[in-house]
């Protein structure tokens, strides 16, 4: 039987742990990886794959988790995952078990962040998975396993190279942490949206958690997903126990976990680290007479971002147009300039007057439209995390721009003719989308409402013939000029009532158009853009910017008891923006620094940097007052869950640009009075630098020799660095609470090998109690201080 077939009638039961496994037997020392055992201790590894399925397992995993170009040499790729294929086969053909047994393709992350958060480009990452995908289905695997991946995008990339390069079953797994988000913010329902879109066999969560902690994830992907969900998590947390990890959750504690999560609908269980043969045995024992809870497809229309999946249907969808180069000279001249800052920071202004998704549109004959969205749909998604609509009538344009979207885009448009259903509807159904059809199609648009609901009933057959549900089609019933034909309101408002009846589908609308030609647009747009929302509009293409249609939004949302103690309207009427998530920006004008440092603008921040110090400010008091008080900002959203890693990465990269800026302008300025030599580093573990280098940049600016370490830098290359230069003064930073064990240690090394220096500590993270109690001489709250106790130092040891 295949595993297709066995998964839609059955609960589907996982291997479980193997790294833990190893390392419980001293089998895998620190830093070895567990797949090179395939060649040095093979019956190592076969003995737990057998294990699996002695345990009754219906799937037994390769542990090739690590196996890919990046970690091996290609050849050795190849090598690993045939031999691992090998070895698992044998397990299934030597194990008792009378239970249907299949081997999986096991596959990780490839251990780099992708662009623009890292350096790893996406089309790379797809081809390193292809690699993978290609040996495994050749030696005869029967579905891959896509697991432990904490990134969106990635996710994105490994699912796109499985389908491109077999027609296997695929599963995703995700690492989801304590909050229930993806290292870089993706929620399960942001997930599940992406990955069904792209037509993924299962999906569920792995790892960090135990089976209690990862109830509400599963929870969250059981309410969202139509595809089987599945859950292999931890046997809890590990301690470290004589050097050994040691998992605190029973096998009859996973168990009950379990199996309470498959009698609410998971439909295949399995265990990650901490668990091995005997608590799959124990599952699966108590599941013994439980039967699959059938799968009920879910109707609603979702679109995503790389963090979080929006509902089309509960609330007016604003859907900000402004970046599109008709009517708009500054974007077509930005789009001709190869401007993205322009383009970038026009999506921003619209999130920030309340846009919840973007329209990108960069349509001009005289550019090379699929190579401009390639390159401005991921720099405006690494500094919003609204999803965006993907706005063009070239096919290449749109397959480039969806192929490297992070998340479940709106594509704007398919229409009734057969030539345009024919080239959108294929992308779609592999890249995954909520499809804009607009309802015309080569006879033009119909005048009644009842032409265009024909077209759209047409739209609707030819989508489902290409495996389109739908609830991914949104019906635009074209709104035309009333100035030209004074029923055009009217036929649209007809069609939206038409369509919303009879089809069920969601509907969007450009509402701009429908006052061409008038005076005061704005009043006759807002007006109708009201009337449109009780006829049933879900979504409208609207100009986030025009307080008239805002208004009419929030009156509407107010009217409707969507805005709680109307608390959205008041703040709008009183020129705030109810969008706003990162506080501190709210009293930001669009040309801060510190608006250009949240949002991760690196050009921008730069420059404006770079303005603030001609125009005569001190260099210092812009890193103070301007610098460091927008990291703080991104720094706290980060804490409370409201900034995500790759926009804290950005963050500091602007903050880079910034601080570069100060540099150049401060660097050689000082008054050398000193050769004395300084040794500074941020401490292992450890990879903040800004505030090290603001550190470095003053003493060197007031004559110190600074012999800079970097970041992450252990005990041993600091005191090495104390010996050979015989320098009598040493800074340490820190920013993590986990780095101050590693600074600890430091200090003792120094003082037990070169008593002769003056330790110095710094860092967000330090104060004057924590540097007492790790026996730092001093504590310095930040450059300036630093400055003044190493010029103290130098007196003192200088004879008069
Ligand atoms: Co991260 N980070 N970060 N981060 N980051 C913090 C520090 C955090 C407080 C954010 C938060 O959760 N609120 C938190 C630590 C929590 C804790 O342990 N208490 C945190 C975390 C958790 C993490 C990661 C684990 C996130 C993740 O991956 N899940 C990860 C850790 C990576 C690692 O280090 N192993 C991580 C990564 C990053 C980025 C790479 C994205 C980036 C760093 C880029 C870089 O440095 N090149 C980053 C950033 C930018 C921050 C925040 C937002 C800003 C830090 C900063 O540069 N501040 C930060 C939140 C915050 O601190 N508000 C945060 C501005 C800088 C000028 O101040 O460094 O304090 P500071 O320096 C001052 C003084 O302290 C003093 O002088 C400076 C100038 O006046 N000083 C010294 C500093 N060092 C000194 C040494 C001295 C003397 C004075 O001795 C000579």
């Amino acid at each position: 039987m295949d595993f297709r077939s066995y998964m839609n009638d059955n609960i589907v039961f996982f291997d479980g742990g193997i790294g833990s496994i190893l390392q419980k037997k001293d089998l895998l020392p620190p830093g070895e990886y567990s797949e090179n055992l395939y060649f040095t201790n093979p019956d190592a590894l076969l003995d737990i794959h057998r294990g699996y399925y002695d345990a009754g397992c219906n799937v037994v995993s390769t542990c090739t988790f690590r196996a890919n170009a990046l970690n091996f040499p290609e050849e050795k790729v190849s090598e690993i995952i045939r031999t691992a294929v090998h070895y698992v086969k044998r397990a299934l053909m030597e194990s008792t078990g009378r239970q249907e047994k299949f081997i999986a393709l096991e596959t990780g992350p490839l251990g780099k962040l992708l662009r623009p958060y890292g350096d790893l480009a996406f089309e790379d990452a797809v081809a390193m998975y292809a690699q993978i995908v290609r040996v495994g289905a050749d030696c005869g695997v029967d579905l891959f396993s896509i697991e432990t991946m904490n990134d969106c995008l990635e996710s994105k990339a490994a699912l796109l190279a499985v389908k491109e390069n077999s027609d296997l079953p695929v599963l995703v797994s995700n690492t989801y942490g304590e909050d229930g988000k993806l290292m870089t913010g993706a929620s399960p329902a942001a997930m599940a949206a992406m990955l069904e879109g792209m037509g993924v066999d299962m999906i569920g969560a792995n790892c960090a958690l135990g089976p209690k902690q990862m109830a509400p994830v599963i929870d969250e992907l059981l309410r969202c997903a139509s595809v089987p969900v599945f859950m292999k998590p931890n046997a809890g947390l590990p301690r470290s126990v004589n050097g050994h990890p040691v998992y605190s959750v029973t096998p009859e504690e996973y168990a009950d976990e379990v199996i309470r999560q498959i009698k609410a609908g998971v439909r295949m269980a399995g265990g990650c680290c901490g668990t091995d043969p005997d608590y799959l045995k124990l599952m699966i024992s108590k599941a013994v007479n439980l039967k699959p809870v059938p799968l009920v497809k879910k109707d609603s229309t979702v679109i995503s971002s790389y963090t979080k999946a929006i509902e089309i249907g509960y609330e007016p969808l604003l859907i900000g147009e402004r970046i599109n180069p008709t009517g708009s000279k500054k974007i077509r001249q930005a789009l001709r300039s190869a401007d993205i800052n322009v383009v970038v920071n026009e999506g921003l202004s619209q999130e920030e007057q309340g846009a919840a998704v973007i329209d990108v549109n960069v349509g001009l004959p005289d550019i090379n439209e699929p190579a401009v969205l390639k390159e401005i749909i991921p720099e405006l998604q690494s500094v919003s995390s609204l999803p965006l609509q993907i706005d063009t009538a070239d096919p290449a344009a749109m397959e480039a721009a969806l192929r490297c979207y992070n998340g479940k885009p709106l594509i704007n448009s398919v229409s009734g003719k057969a030539e345009s259903m024919a080239a959108v509807f294929p992308l779609a159904k592999k890249y995954g989308g909520v499809i804009v059809a607009l309802t015309l199609d080569e006879n033009g648009i119909p005048g009644t409402a009842e032409g265009r609901l024909a077209i759209a009933e047409k739209i609707l057959r030819s989508a489902s013939e290409y495996g389109i549900d739908k609830k991914d089609i949104l019906f635009d019933p074209l709104a035309m000029t009333v100035s030209t034909n004074s029923s055009a309101a009217l036929t649209v408002l007809d069609t939206l009532r038409l369509i919303k009846e009879k089809t069920g589908c969601k509907t969007s609308l450009g509402i701009s158009n429908i006052s061409y030609g008038l005076p005061d647009r704005d009043a006759v747009n807002a007006a109708f853009f009201a009337v449109a929302l009780t006829t049933g509009l879900d979504a409208a293409i609207i100009n986030p910017g025009s307080y008239e249609i805002m208004k009419s939004y929030y009156a509407y949302r107010v009217i409707k008891g969507l805005d709680f103690l109307c608390s959205d309207y008041m703040a709008f009427c009183s020129g705030h923006r109810p969008a706003e998530k990162t506080a501190a920006l709210q009293n930001m004008s669009e040309a801060s620094l510190g608006r250009a440092i949240i949002r991760g603008l690196k050009d921008q921040a730069g420059l404006l940097a770079e303005a603030a110090l001609k125009a005569g400010t001190d260099p210092l008091i812009l890193v103070r007052e301007e610098i460091i008080p927008a990291l703080d900002a991104v720094g706290q959203g980060y804490e409370e869950r409201t900034v995500f890693l790759p926009q804290l990465l950005m963050s500091a990269d602007a903050a880079g640009c910034a601080f570069e800026a100060v540099k150049r302008k401060i660097s050689g300025k000082g008054t050398p009075h000193t050769e004395c030599t300084f040794v500074l580093a941020t401490v292992r573990g450890d990879l903040h630098d800004i505030g090290k280098n603001i550190v470095r940049l003053l003493l060197e600016n007031y004559g110190f020799n600074v012999i800079d370490l970097g970041i992450d830098v252990p005990p041993e290359k600091i005191l090495a660095a104390v010996k050979e230069h015989r320098a009598p003064l040493t800074g340490l930073s820190a920013l993590m609470t986990t780095s101050i064990p590693a600074m600890e240690e430091t200090i003792l090394l120094l003082r037990r090998e070169a008593p002769w220096c003056r330790i110095v500590v710094g860092g967000a993270v330090m104060n004057q109690e924590c540097a007492n109690e790790i026996g730092a001489d001093h504590y310095a709250k930040d450059a300036m201080e630093t400055v003044r106790y190493a010029e103290r130092i130098i007196r003192l040891n200088t004879p008069d």
